[in-house]
C-alpha cells in the first residue's frame, strides 16, 4: 500500500513537468528550424475522422528572395493549414532584403510603420542579409481569403524594382 502511494505521487510530479517542456517546445520561435517531434501533437487531440495531416506537420514553403525578385516553392494557399516559410536572402550583391505578406500597394507609398501594419508577416530586412535564412510559421486566416494578397520587399525601390509576388489564399 505504501509502495503504491508513492508511485502515484511520481507519477503526478511527472505530468506536469512533460506539459511544461510541450508547451515552451510549442513557443519558442523556430529560428534555429528545429524539427518536430515525431508522433506528437499539441495538446494531444484526436485527429480522427477530419481527414486533415496530423497536427504539427506544417508545410515548408521555400521563399528565395534575389537582386530583385521574389521566387516561392508555393504561391497558393490554403486558409487554416500551418505554413513554415523558410525565407532565404540569395542577393550576389551586398543588399539586403525583406519579405513582407500584405495587399498590393497601388502607389500610395505609406511609411514603413503604416506597411509593418497592414502586413500579415514579415521579416525584416535586418535579419535578411545576403545570405542568411529565416524562418517563420504563419496560419492564413479565412479574412485572408477574401482579399489580394503579394509577397513584397519594400527595401528601397526593390518593389518598383519587381519584388512582388502574387499570392491566392483559398478558404479550406
Ligand atoms: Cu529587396
Amino acid at each position: 500500500m505504501r509502495s503504491r502511494l508513492r508511485y502515484d505521487f511520481g507519477f503526478g510530479l511527472f505530468l506536469p513537468v512533460l506539459v511544461l517542456a510541450l508547451s515552451a517546445c510549442g513557443s519558442s520561435s523556430s529560428s534555429s528550424g528545429m524539427p518536430g517531434i515525431p508522433g506528437m501533437s499539441p495538446g494531444g487531440q484526436s485527429t480522427s475522422g477530419s481527414g486533415s495531416p496530423p497536427a504539427g506537420a506544417a508545410r515548408t514553403v521555400t521563399l528565395t528572395l534575389s537582386d530583385f525578385k521574389i521566387t516561392s516553392s508555393q504561391t497558393a494557399f490554403v486558409s487554416g493549414t500551418t505554413y513554415h516559410f523558410v525565407v532565404t536572402n540569395s542577393s550576389k550583391s551586398t543588399t539586403s532584403h525583406e519579405v513582407m505578406a500584405m495587399k498590393p500597394l497601388n502607389g500610395d507609398h505609406t511609411d514603413m510603420g503604416g506597411m509593418d501594419k497592414m502586413a500579415l508577416f514579415s521579416i525584416d530586412q535586418s535579419k535578411l542579409a545576403p545570405g542568411q535564412t529565416r524562418t517563420i510559421d504563419y496560419t492564413f486566416t479565412s479574412a485572408a481569403a477574401a482579399t489580394q494578397l503579394e509577397f513584397a520587399c519594400h527595401v528601397g525601390s526593390h518593389y518598383q524594382l519587381g519584388m512582388r509576388l502574387p499570392i491566392t489564399v483559398a478558404t479550406k
